[in-house]
């Protein structure tokens, strides 16, 4: 019988290890560190055979076929020894695939991937397709293949799970931008990060497609130097005019009426567009899309109204962990903002920035463990606090706004100074400033 060996016993590691039991293979599991409960128990239930607390290497160096969790990079001794054995070591969606019937719309990029999976699943999903999300957001696909397979798939994909992708074919490939991002990973060297971003359009013929933002100067020499088989779908400002933004694929012909989405912001109409043309290839009519579009209300953390106290409008985008991602938030931005910032800096480089604070930012809040770096940079454009807690920050913000302003949490940064990861900043913001217009209404 086949060997499998699974490295690492998080969401992904669970469910292929799922899987691979559920296909008759031998399969174990190895945790370097300490399994979450929830997955321990659920292995034992499933009688999976699992170790924690380290990697026993005679073990899995005998394996056929090596699964490894996106979050391992390949400098992990265990991984290093793998490969000097010369053993196969693919990722979860790559093992995963051949056992699904279902269709693949996968969706990557630096920024956006989340409210595009989301809003994409939504349309599929309202139209009626018998269809799941998965990948680097919710539940794992392989464990999804294994207890319900789908007719179709929408998959978020990171470039760790890319990276670990050898035969696995994107049906249809959504590539929203790709700027600096997670280049620890990629030994500092942006061009490794971009080719393994363009591993989403391995494998292409003229049966698939692949929607890609045209105004994204990367993507478009990588376009141009690989010139993927695939029917392109390219979207960008040429397909808005106005207020208005249409997108065509195979006759069909979509005006999206950028007034009446609740996203906002020129980053969410890229978001529409390529959630649109990816169901457009996936067939779905234009009306059902529409439908759709108009009604969804954007996914929480990604610019979320949180409230509206005394005249004030106060912002959460928590997840704007990197500098694109607030370049986009400002660009949005229509009132006079009072911007929150900071958390642990993943060496920034702001200069992109300035322009809109300039005109944008009336105050810069920052909250950190150490602002040194972005007080220094913004001093001398517009008025600066230095805040140490998110109790703190909040308290200045209420004090420097007034009717007719916007608080924006756009940090640029990670959160781990201060918080366990950005869903806490953002759900304790949201209950900081809830409980501010709780004593307003007092
Ligand atoms: N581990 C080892 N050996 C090591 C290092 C770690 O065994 O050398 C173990 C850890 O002890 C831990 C497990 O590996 O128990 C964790 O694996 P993981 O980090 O891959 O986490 P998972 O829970 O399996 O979640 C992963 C993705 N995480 C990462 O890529 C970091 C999830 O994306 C994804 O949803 C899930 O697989 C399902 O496929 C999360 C993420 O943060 C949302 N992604 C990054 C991002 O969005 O920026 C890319
Ligand atoms: P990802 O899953 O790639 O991190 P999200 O949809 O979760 O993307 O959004 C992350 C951050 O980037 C949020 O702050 C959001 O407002 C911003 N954002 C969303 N879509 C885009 C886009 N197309 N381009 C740039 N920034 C975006």
């Amino acid at each position: 019988m086949k060997k499998i060996v699974i490295l690492g016993g998080g969401e992904s590691g669970y469910g292929s290890a799922v899987l691979a039991k559920s296909k008759g293979f031998d399969t174990f599991l190895s945790d370097a560190g300490v399994i979450a409960d929830k997955y321990r128990l659920a292995l034992e239930s499933e009688g999976i055979d699992y170790e924690q607390g380290g990697h026993t290497e005679e073990r899995i160096l005998s394996a056929d076929l090596v699964v490894k969790s996106p979050g391992i990079p390949d400098k992990a001794p265990m991984v290093k020894a793998l490969r000097e054995k010369g053993v196969p070591i693919v990722s979860e969606i790559e093992f995963a695939r051949p056992f699904s019937k279902g269709r693949t719309l996968c969706i990557t990029g630096s920024n956006g991937k989340t409210t595009t999976t989301t809003l994409t699943h939504r349309i599929l999903a309202e139209a009626g397709y018998d269809v799941a999300v998965g990948g680097n957001i919710g539940q794992s696909y392989a464990l999804s293949v294994a207890k319900d397979d789908k007719e179709w798939y929408v998959l978020e994909l990171s470039s760790f799970q890319l990276d670990g992708c050898v035969d696995f074919v994107a049906d249809i490939a959504v590539l929203m931008n790709i700027t600096p991002d997670h280049l620890d990973r990629y030994n500092y060297v942006f061009q490794n990060y971009v080719d393994s971003k363009m591993r989403i359009v391995r494998g292409h013929t003229s049966a698939n497609h692949f929607v890609y933002c045209s105004d994204d100067k990367t993507i478009l020499a990588e376009v141009e130097k690989i010139g993927p088989a695939s029917q392109r779908h390219p979207f960008g400002k040429c397909n808005i005019a106005g207020e208005v933004a249409t997108v065509e694929l195979d006759g069909n012909s979509l005006n999206i009426d950028l007034n009446r989405l609740h996203i906002k912001g020129l980053h969410n109409a890229y978001n529409a567009m390529a959630a649109s043309l990816a169901a457009m290839a996936a067939g779905v009519p234009t009306e059902q899309i529409e439908r759709t579009l108009y009604a969804f209300e954007g996914v929480e953390h990604r610019l979320e109204k949180v409230a509206e106290i005394g005249g004030v409008e106060w912002i959460n985008d928590s997840k704007a962990t990197n500098v694109d991602s607030v370049w986009y938030a400002l660009e949005s931005m229509t009132k006079p903002t009072v911007w929150i910032a900071g958390g642990t800096d993943k060496g920034n480089d702001y200069e992109p920035l300035k322009e809109f604070v300039g005109r944008k930012v009336k105050t810069l809040v920052c909250m950190g463990v150490n602002n040194e770096k972005l007080l220094e940079e913004f001093r001398g454009i517009v008025p600066t606090y230095n805040t140490s807690s998110l109790e703190e920050c909040v308290k200045v913000c209420a004090q420097v706004a007034v009717a007719g302003d916007a608080v924006l949490l756009s940090p640029a940064c990670a959160s781990f100074d201060l918080f366990k990861n950005y869903e806490q900043r953002g759900t304790l913001f949201k209950q900081k400033v809830l409980a501010l217009k709780e004593d307003e209404q007092r």
